[in-house]
């Protein structure tokens, strides 16, 4: 049996899959809210195909339960956030789910970490637990690092279809659980060292994190010297061996904007072009709040509320707020002491800001500059709805003449 520990983006849909391909399986999580919700049937975030293998996996025998349980594998899908002053992972929750496993863990048990965690920290702070703990590593207990790879809003698909790194120290063990994830996993599944496995998660978001920022640097360029940053990476990419991603408001989620600051962390003195590509994405919402105010000065405007947000999600298609590049945007315009700005998202059905719309027209009907943060399909269906207004296009989606972008 196959006890998920973290019932959250990750550990939801993986016990999911597993469940609804025939492995028995008892999802964990501490909240009892989000436990009794599940047991009904409702999946805690909107994500395509979900609910429908919320069903199958019920209907496969899943349970849904605050306590940890005995079984032969435990994949714990806890958060790693990381210390916003020292830059490093803080593993107290993973640390804290592991303790509680030992609890309840007989011998033999494979403890697999999915949680994104950066090189090292196994061995420095989950190693020690169980030692102390009087159990020996590779007999009573066995430890796997099996980082995700899913993309939120495409998470079903990816999880079916995506290779995956297993990281284990012995490689009999790393072949168990490659054969438990092969039960619903179609893509390649490498077995390597633990320590292997954290880097590459790791590298894997970094890579993207400083890519990005290489956008952004060039679209402040391009705004100085007033060129088409957009036509100019369409341009570029058609080189067969140039793949430059997009500029963006800023970049949100919980893992591009985190995880490369674990080797800035770690390795202070020799992640110099990660550290710059961090500070370049984080200072993206204040170089938007910075265009605001240009183009009200522009247009004559004075009243700030009289500017909406369109989209609070970090990414395009998901309710996902976490480092959402709109709040903070939202905060740095608190600290000016400069309130009042409006805001709307199809997807965030909670008030979470002051000035907070529920209804397209409403917010549209209220503000005469729209500043496009998100690209929600139902922006890009409706730009007829634009045509009046001024208009702030951070990700080239309207092709409405005098719109103006990063
Ligand atoms: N973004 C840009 N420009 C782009 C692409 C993205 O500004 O060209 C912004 C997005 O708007 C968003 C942020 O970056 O704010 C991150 O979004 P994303 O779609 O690039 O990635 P995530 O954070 O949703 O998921 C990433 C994925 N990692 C990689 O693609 C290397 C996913 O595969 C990982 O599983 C996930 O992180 C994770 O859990 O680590």
């Amino acid at each position: 049996m196959v006890n998920v520990i973290g019932l959250g983006y990750i550990g939801l849909p993986t016990a999911l899959m597993l469940a609804s391909h025939g492995v028995e399986v008892v999802g964990t999580d501490c909240n009892r809210e989000l436990v009794e919700e599940l047991k009904e049937g409702k999946a805690s975030f909107d994500e395509e195909g979900i609910d429908e293998l919320l069903e199958k996996a019920i209907q496969m025998g899943i349970v849904f339960q605050s306590e940890y349980q005995k079984a032969d594998v435990y994949i714990i899908s806890v958060p790693t956030p990381y210390d916003k002053f020292s830059k490093k992972v803080n593993p107290k929750y993973v640390v804290s789910a592991v303790t509680d496993v030992l609890n309840v863990a007989e011998k033999g048990a494979i403890l697999v970490i999915e949680s994104t965690v950066s090189p090292g920290t196994i061995e420095k702070y989950i190693r020690p637990v169980i030692e102390n703990a009087n159990y020996v590593i590779g007999d009573d207990i066995h430890l796997v690092h099996a980082p995700e790879r899913i993309i939120p809003g495409n998470m079903v698909y990816e999880l079916l279809n995506n290779n995956r790194t297993i990281g284990a120290d012995d490689k009999e063990i790393g072949t168990k659980i490659k054969d438990i994830y092969s039960t619903f996993c179609q893509g390649e599944i490498v077995v390597t060292d633990i320590k292997t496995a954290e880097m590459s998660k790791v590298v894997e978001n970094t890579y993207r994190a400083v890519n990005i920022a290489f956008a952004n640097e060039l679209a402040k360029i391009c705004r100085h010297d007033n060129m088409d940053v957009y036509e100019i990476i369409d341009i570029c990419n058609m080189h067969p061996r140039v793949n430059i991603l997009q500029p963006g408001p800023g970049v949100g989620g919980h893992c591009i904007s985190v995880d490369p600051w674990f080797l800035v962390g770690d390795y202070p003195s020799l992640a110099k072009v990660i550290d710059e590509s961090m500070k370049t994405n984080d200072g993206m919402p204040d170089f938007i709040l910075n265009r605001i105010y240009e183009i009200m000065r522009e247009n004559k405007m004075t009243d700030i509320s009289k500017v909406g947000l369109y989209g609070l999600t970090y990414k395009e298609n998901v309710d996902d707020m976490r480092e959402s590049p709109s709040l903070q945007l939202l905060e740095s315009q608190k600290r000016h002491l400069a309130n009042g700005l409006k805001a709307y998202d199809p997807f965030v059905k909670k008030d979470v800001i002051d000035n907070q719309y529920h209804d397209l027209d409403g917010f549209l009907s209220d503000v005469e500059l729209v500043v496009i943060m998100v690209k929600h399909d139902e922006i890009k269906n409706n730009m007829n709805l634009l045509k009046n207004k001024i208009i702030l296009d951070c990700h080239n989606i309207c092709n409405i003449p005098g719109t103006y972008h990063i």
